[in-house]
């Protein structure tokens, strides 16, 4: 049965899911228990896909994606391509409420946040180094878009490409979000007072072209909130996700009355029509705490994992991929 207070997660990143429902537990609120749960996978850089040290775009440098949402007030604050600064959840939550906009990107987006008194550092680490090194020694990448795009060629890297030249094959990244190389952290947090908030982290992709803003900051795609119906987030191949707005989707299903499960179900059969075999997972929560998730079954994923916390414990769950 449904019960609340109810935190829940995408992938099995326990310590962010503890670390939200103590931050509830010692008084927090929603806001607080996202934030927290959220900066708790950018410190501990869970799978090397959410915060500093991994996913090094083309030239090799990490940049961050993050963004939260108060399901109460429909407030939003989000950074896209956020460079130099580590904590990319709580410049989101600075942008929400100590700003009028809802999405900053790029370099001003890291003098926003340098200027709200975030630390300005390097986010590129040994590892982030040696995957980068490693991509620009291989004249070609295995390329996993094959199976999402069939008519798409081997992608290469960026010294094949011709100066001022963005011929089709180039705009796909060369080897971007796969099963391998996955992981944002996406949760959904209702504490007692019924309020939902949900938020993301992430590094995005992979020797992304800099730039590249993934599904994670965009509001409806990476994550969806409204306490009158309930919330979502997305993870998995945000460039074709975002094209759905699958959060919003998920969370209009479950206002119609939809079970959650269903609406996760839906949500990824419609990304399906268009790429069968994309890589890609959602997560979902109505307002009296029920919840479910879906995934995209593709080669090498059938089945997803993610956390959940409500007053009967803690588990990982599992969903079979459709
Ligand atoms: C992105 N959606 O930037 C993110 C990456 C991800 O599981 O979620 N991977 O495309």
């Amino acid at each position: 049965a449904a019960q609340l207070p109810l935190v829940i997660n995408t992938w099995p990143f326990k310590d962010a899911t503890q670390r939200a429902w103590d931050t509830l537990h010692s008084g927090g609120l929603a806001l607080d228990a996202v934030e927290k749960g959220c900066s708790q996978c950018e410190f501990e850089q869970c799978d090397g896909t959410v915060g500093y040290g991994g996913s090094p775009d083309e030239h090799g440098e990490t940049t961050l994606d993050a963004m939260i949402m108060n399901g109460n007030t429909i407030e939003v604050g989000a950074v896209g391509n956020l460079r130099r600064i580590k904590s990319a959840i709580s410049v989101a939550r600075a942008v929400m409420e100590h700003s009028s906009h809802s999405l900053l990107v790029g370099e001003s987006a890291s003098i926003f946040a340098q200027n709200m008194g975030f630390l300005s550092e390097d986010l590129t680490s040994n590892t982030s180094l040696s995957i980068h090194a490693e991509w620009l020694s291989k004249k070609c990448q295995p390329n996993y878009w094959k199976n999402v795009f069939p008519s798409a060629k081997t992608s290469c890297g960026p010294y094949k490409r011709k100066e001022g030249q963005w011929s089709k094959r180039h705009r796909m990244p060369a080897h971007v979000v796969d099963v391998h190389n996955h992981d944002t952290i996406g949760m959904i947090v209702i504490d007692k007072s019924r309020s939902i908030v949900a938020g993301t982290s992430t590094n995005g992709a992979t020797h992304k072209i800099p730039g590249r803003v993934g599904d994670s900051p965009i509001v409806g795609a990476g994550a969806y909130a409204d306490s009158t119906a309930g919330a979502a987030a997305a993870t998995g191949m945000g460039d074709i996700m975002m094209r759905f707005l699958p959060s919003y989707q998920a969370v209009e299903y479950m206002r119609l009355g939809m079970e959650p499960t269903t609406a996760c179900q839906k949500v990824i059969a419609r990304i399906q029509k268009y790429y069968p075999k994309f890589f890609g997972a959602i997560i979902c929560a109505n307002r009296t705490g029920g919840y479910g998730a879906a995934c995209s079954k593709c080669p090498g994923f059938n089945q997803f994992h993610f956390m959940v916390h409500n007053p009967s414990g803690t588990s990982e769950q599992i969903v079979d991929c459709i």
